[in-house]
């Protein structure tokens, strides 16, 4: 009898302490990535641990803020670096993180976002693949009264009510730096300057207003020819393939234009595989400043680098506290980005955080 009272309060022992192992795993989702469901079926990337000079998390009884974040997809080093910032400026500030990886496709972004909405998330922030084809799936949000913030890229939605706030870099300005830095080598050039340029995902941002920035520039003088223009869709197996072709095809190329760093990385393999010099009979211009672009340009294969930033978390969170606590938040933030030539890469390249 005893030996059975026993049995059964150890039993309960047990099972009280599994319970609370359970609740406790459910409530410490401070700054967890979790996968919104239906959001394309990508592994949420692992969690980074929060910086250790991070302040404490908001954990003191009150109810956390719960952020859903659909990100692009995994395509480069920029990104990469994207994420983790995001994860970990989340985890930083307490702020519960539910994080998507879309693969670049937007219907899994859309699929992430109703998911989101479904979740009644506090905030919704997303970095469009694409700028077109958001009005609907945002407009849902809104009837949620979920507010919406753009991370990165814009959309072209004429209707600027769908969202509360653009974070991200001026991407036409960023092409207009590839430029002036082209113009500016061939300065007393005569004759034809041929260019190449590889284009990031066909319909992004990033590739429509770097095509356009760059273009503006150039075309002051005729002299600047576009030889080939070619999408490599922001990768480095993707700018590999296409420089290869482009390279069969055209004998007398002075200038890559590259609108990211991994794609100007896999043409230099493809243009080192013809026989040829990168950064010297070709020059090279690309647009990120990933660290691995600040290693070929240290040893001369990469001529200019023109940053764009990728470390968006802090400014996100702050962002996201105040749109949950109703302050008024700019509709429009850009972030503060250099250039760097060949001596100043080599100078910031033990400084590069990403
Ligand atoms: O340049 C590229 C990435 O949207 C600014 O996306 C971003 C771009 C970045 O894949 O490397």
């Amino acid at each position: 009898m005893r030996k059975r009272f026993i049995g059964r309060r150890a039993g309960l022992v047990i099972l009280l302490c599994a319970m609370m192992a359970f609740m406790a795993a459910c409530g410490s989702s401070g700054g967890s990535q979790q996968q919104a469901s239906g959001g394309g079926g990508a592994p949420a990337p692992s969690q980074s641990a929060a910086p250790s000079s991070s302040t404490p998390s908001e954990s003191t009884g009150e109810k956390k803020i719960v952020l859903g974040f659909s990100q692009v997809g995994a395509e480069s080093g920029w990104r990469t670096a994207n994420t983790k910032s995001i994860q970990e400026a989340a985890a930083a500030a307490g702020i519960d993180l539910r994080f998507s990886d879309a693969q670049q496709k937007q219907e899994n972004q859309i699929k992430a976002i109703r998911s989101f909405i479904q979740q009644k998330v506090d905030v919704i922030a997303f970095s469009p693949v694409v700028e077109s084809g958001w009005d609907t799936v945002l407009k849902e949000a809104k009837d949620a009264g979920i507010p919406v913030i753009l991370t990165d890229r814009a959309i072209d939605s004429p209707d600027t009510s769908l969202y509360v706030s653009f974070l991200g870099s001026d991407f036409v300005e960023e092409g207009r730096r590839a430029g002036r830095w082209v113009v500016e080598q061939f300065k007393d050039h005569d004759g034809d300057v041929n260019i190449v340029e590889l284009q990031g995902t066909v319909g992004s941002a990033p590739a429509i207003d770097r095509k356009a920035g760059f273009e503006e520039i150039i075309s002051a003088d005729p002299k600047f020819k576009i030889i080939a223009s070619q999408s490599g869709d922001f990768t480095r197996a993707k700018g590999l393939e296409v420089m290869q072709a482009i390279l069969k095809a055209h004998k007398d190329i002075d200038v890559l234009y590259a609108h990211n760093d991994d794609m100007a990385l896999g043409a230099i393999q493809a243009i080192e595989a013809a026989g040829l010099k990168p950064g010297q009979d070709i020059l090279i211009v690309s647009v990120d400043g990933i660290r691995d672009a600040f290693v070929a340009a240290s040893e001369g294969k990469i001529n200019f680098i023109v940053e764009c930033n990728p470390l968006l978390g802090p400014q996100l969170m702050d962002l996201v506290k105040k749109v949950v606590a109703g302050e008024p938040v700019p509709k429009r933030i850009v972030t503060e980005e250099r250039t760097f030539t060949i001596e100043e890469a080599i100078a910031e390249l033990p400084n590069r955080q990403y």
